[in-house]
């Protein structure tokens, strides 16, 4: 009999229910098939933002590790890391880390739009390893999406096209089942195959479905504080974040905050509205970075556990407080 030795195991961690995080690790997911390990089984794990050290219980036991979109790990068993958010680096000191061991399979560039447009650039360059056209395309996409180039809130909320229904459906906080295949779908196909399989169809259709009744409720929900509108369905558990619909329905906002909230996790988010003219003078990560969160100079996050209520409540005061300073 001969022995079929066991596939090595490769643990990708990304950035959860975010169209950039789950494109990067379905890319490098297809790079590490093309150019490391062609029969590598590939795990990946959706990993969310929260106050302290996000990797602390996380097992990294696997052959190899990779964590894209996502914070710095300074374990040395994290092989490969790529990330463009400027808050990667929590508590500070470890960017001390990075500078001093920097692994040549550690690549950071807080100015690229999104983390999928770093990974392919720099394997690229370092690898010659080019993605398929299919990969490719959703990698435009995912610098689409993540830095909000869009040219309207209308255009931002579309969900003619795959990639944005796509995203919406991973917005929508799926199980950890479901993005980690669809990852894998992704590694293999296009975003017009994933969107068309059997299993997606009935899906997204529900997103769709659902738009409409979203539409409703933001409008009845959105609360003016000054320059700020105020999403907070603390109170609704398991209600969605409007994401860009705030924009589309309160156009004239300079900046948008919101609180949603699951049994396990509150999520605050604070965003600059990309299509109002007015200068933005907040950066947003960084004031989301002091309240115990992250994210860009435009758009960030503060997430804290389910039961932190007062707390998460502080938080949203602390933020419109600022914003309209
Ligand atoms: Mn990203």
């Amino acid at each position: 009999m001969i022995e079929t030795p066991l596939a090595r195991v490769l643990k990708i961690f990304f950035h959860d229910a975010c169209f950039d995080g789950t494109t990067s690790a379905a890319l490098f997911s297809a790079f590490y098939r093309d150019v490391v390990d062609a029969s590598v089984d590939i795990r990946p794990i959706g990993m969310v933002h929260r106050d302290g050290n996000p990797f602390e219980g996380v097992p990294l036991d696997a052959d190899d590790h990779a964590c894209v979109d996502f914070r710095f790990c300074a374990d040395p068993k994290m092989r490969w890391w790529f990330d463009h958010h400027p808050t990667a680096f929590q508590p500070p000191s470890l960017r001390d880390v990075y500078e001093a061991e920097h692994l040549p399979t550690w690549f950071f560039d807080p100015s690229s739009p999104s983390c999928a447009g770093l990974i392919a650039r720099s394997l690229e360059a370092k690898y010659g390893w080019k993605p398929s056209a299919q990969l490719a395309d959703a990698v435009v996409w995912a610098d689409k999406i993540d830095a909000a180039q869009f040219k309207t809130a209308e255009d931002a909320i579309s969900l003619r096209l795959p990639a944005q229904r796509l995203a919406a459906w991973l917005a929508h906080g799926r199980s950890t089942t479901d993005t980690a295949r669809y990852v894998e779908w992704l590694s293999r196909g296009s975003l017009n195959e994933v969107a068309d399989r059997p299993e997606m169809r009935p899906q997204l259709a529900a997103v769709e479905t659902e738009r409409a009744r979203e539409l409703d409720a933001v409008k009845t929900l959105g609360e003016w504080r000054g320059n700020v509108i105020v999403f907070d369905r603390m109170d609704d558990v398991g209600a969605r974040s409007p994401g860009f619909l705030g924009y589309v329905l309160f156009p004239t906002c300079t900046y948008a905050v919101t609180a949603t909230r699951t049994p396990s996790n509150i999520k605050i988010t604070a965003g600059v509205n990309p299509w109002n003219p007015a200068p933005r003078t907040h950066d947003v990560g960084e004031l989301c970075a002091r309240l115990g969160g992250g994210g860009h100079a435009v758009v960030g996050g503060v997430t804290l556990r389910g039961d932190e209520l007062e707390r998460a409540r502080h938080t949203v005061d602390e933020l419109v407080r600022e914003l309209n300073e």
